[in-house]
């Protein structure tokens, strides 16, 4: 259950900021991740909807004459779109796949009478995301208005389907990519207006991030239901003290509501009861949260079913929510990453949200052989790049014991802004603020220790990042983080094909990060291009052998320093992704599989290290037939 939301909270605040001011925040609450229950139905409304872009010189042909107002095929020709998936690379139309502006999309939907004729239940219309700004119409009322590509929101249209029960449920959703520089991530529009150089109309999207902008209706939509009065959200904090889990809940209910809090094992077992809104289970022999190659039975997951009760007078209305919750703790030292008061050394990735067809449309073919290559390549980790995740893979990584590094949209930032994003997942065991934001820029110190004290103070139980460059100036964040992330492309950006400068300069960047702040380091991200297939020796960029020997170069200082206090290793990246034309080759290829998830010969590299790196500083299970050597 998604307890804060960062993200909306900080998007709220930038538009606060332009009137009152940056500190005048608001605190998003609620919004529970829709699961089934006993009380509460769930009706997935992913499949083919239909589609339009607005593509009037203004782009505002749609709201002028009022689309959303009857079916989108009544307006003009539609195509057929699979929800979720990014439109972009669905059809054979290049200015589609380019597109800037309002796409518009709209389906109806059979709602099941019961629904609609009890007046006691909540009907609630979610998208689980839609990239960048949304506005949502149910029947031609306006219902939901969104900014932000990457979290879900949602609107009770209970009252919009009642008005007339025999009609059908129409849902219309528009969309607009267009990025600007209050948006997260950033962008600016130019328009060309030289007519000897560019057609009428010619405008481009400029972005200062390496990956495709891809957009539209990225997530599940649904509809579902709760009791009118209903479970609104749950915050929990574990702990735990000698073989005791502590679980600190606060649970909060739309009405005055008598409660029943059961924690259960993952055999059904109730192991604490209570009927307080707020307080604390104790767990006697409690089985704790380990992640993936650290404990024999990673992913431990017990169930709070939270059964809430409220009377209008007449009738009482029950709600049942059950939440997943791992038990652990977190700590940082100078030097060490604690789990569970063990010491932690992230290896994993850095992913992208990207497949072909899909782009960055939820796909779970995709989602599970991602995981299983996670498994197969031994990583315990990786960092949501470059925005948060999709709610279900974030469920997953909770049941696989994959530890995430959770990112903010803040990516290609030259205009400083402030963002966030918080959850109850146990494998979330950090926040990262921003990505590489131009840190050196003269507001930024105050920006970033503002920022990171609100985010630290809306979720005081997980330490906080940002991820900078080896660019040393930009260190302006460092005194207020808890762990320094560090991204560097040595031999890559910086003396391209000199494998030989990475030993000494690896040394330096870790030596100046450490001596300075004194704080425990993880390389966040390092890499190189590989072209699939394309082989050379001696080694040249480009080729799957540079892309090996660079991994192995930056390995040797990496299995130095991890004795002292480098905490983690992220490679740039899972695999290969798609970024706009004119800066790579189809698409960024650091990936160590390519876009469609087959190994390189650097994912063999990394393979070998990291069974080695979880034998050395994790616990093999005992399934693990792995060999291990290092
Ligand atoms: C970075 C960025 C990442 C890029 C990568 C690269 O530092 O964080 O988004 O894709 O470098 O390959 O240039």
């Amino acid at each position: 259950m998604r307890s804060v939301n960062f993200y909306e909270l900080m998007t709220a605040t930038m538009v606060a900021r332009r009137r009152v001011g940056w500190l005048c925040a608001l605190w998003v609450r609620g919004h529970a991740v829709p699961r089934e229950s006993s009380s509460r139905e769930v009706k997935e409304l992913n499949g083919l909807w239909s589609f339009r872009a607005d593509r009037s010189p203004t782009r505002n042909e749609g709201f002028d004459l009022a689309w959303y107002k009857g079916p989108l095929t009544s307006t003009g020709p539609v195509l057929e779109m699979p929800v979720p998936a990014s439109y972009n690379d669905i059809s054979q139309d290049a200015t589609l796949r380019d597109f800037i502006g309002w796409v518009w999309y709209d389906r109806e939907v059979v709602v099941p009478t019961r629904w609609v004729k009890d007046e006691g239940t909540r009907v609630v219309l979610r998208v689980g995301s839609a990239h960048y700004y949304s506005i949502v119409w149910v029947n031609g009322v306006k219902v939901a208005e969104h900014e932000g590509g990457h979290l879900p929101f949602e609107a009770d249209i209970g009252s919009v389907i009642r008005e007339d029960p025999t009609a059908p449920c129409r849902i219309t959703i528009a969309v607009n990519n267009t990025l600007t520089l209050t948006t997260l991530p950033p962008g600016t529009i130019t328009h060309m207006n030289d007519r000897t150089k560019y057609p009428g109309d010619y405008f481009v999207q400029n972005i200062f991030f390496d990956f495709f902008n891809y957009a539209g209706i990225h997530r599940p939509v649904l509809l579902y239901t709760t009791p009118k009065f209903y479970v609104d959200d749950i915050t929990v904090v574990t702990d735990y003290s000698d073989n005791t889990g502590l679980v600190r809940y606060e649970v909060s209910v739309k009405g005055a509501a008598t409660l029943k809090v059961t924690l259960m094992d993952k055999d059904g077992h109730c192991v604490a009861t209570s009927s307080l809104p707020s307080g604390v289970l104790k767990v006697v022999d409690v089985k704790l949260w380990w992640p993936y190659l650290m404990h024999d039975n990673p992913g431990y997951l017990y169930s709070m079913e939270v059964r809430s009760y409220v009377s209008d007078g007449q009738q009482i209305f029950e709600d049942v929510y059950a939440l997943p919750v791992g038990i652990r703790t977190i700590n940082v030292t100078t030097t060490q990453f604690l789990i569970n008061n063990k010491p932690f050394y992230f290896h994993g990735v850095n992913k992208h949200e990207d497949s072909d067809i899909r782009g960055k449309g939820l796909d779970w073919p995709l989602i599970v052989k991602d995981f299983n290559l996670i498994k197969w390549l031994g990583a315990n980790s990786f960092r949501t790049s470059h925005y948060p995740y999709a709610e279900e893979i974030m469920q997953m990584c909770d049941r696989h014991g994959i530890v995430v590094i959770d990112e903010c949209p803040g990516v290609g930032i030259k205009d400083i802004r402030s963002f966030g994003n918080a959850q109850n997942h146990p494998s979330v065991v950090m926040w990262s603020v921003a990505n590489e934001p131009a840190a050196e820029m003269p507001p930024a110190d105050y920006y970033f220790r503002t920022l990171i004290k609100h985010t630290k103070a809306l979720d005081p139980t997980r330490p906080v990042t940002f991820i900078t460059d080896s660019n040393y100036a930009r260190d302006k964040g460092a005194p207020y983080v808890d762990v320094i992330c560090v991204n560097s492309y040595f031999s890559w950006y910086h003396d391209p094909g000199h494998m030989e400068v990475i030993p000494i300069q690896l040394n330096t960047q870790f030596e100046n990060w450490f001596g300075k702040y004194k704080k425990p380091i993880i390389q966040s991200e390092y890499g190189a291009d590989a072209v699939p297939g394309f082989h050379s020796d001696p080694p040249m960029m480009f080729t799957e052998e540079y892309q090996k020997d660079v991994l192995k170069s930056y390995h040797k200082v990496f299995d130095e320093k991890r004795k002292q206090y480098v905490i983690g290793e992220l490679i740039w990246n899972f695999a290969d992704f798609m970024t706009v034309q004119g800066t790579a080759l189809g698409g960024e290829q650091k990936g160590i599989f390519t876009r469609q998830r087959q190994p390189k010969a650097a994912a063999f590299v990394l393979r070998e290290r990291y069974w080695g790196l979880a034998n050395a500083t994790g616990k093999l299970p005992p399934w693990t037939k792995y060999p291990c050597a290092l």
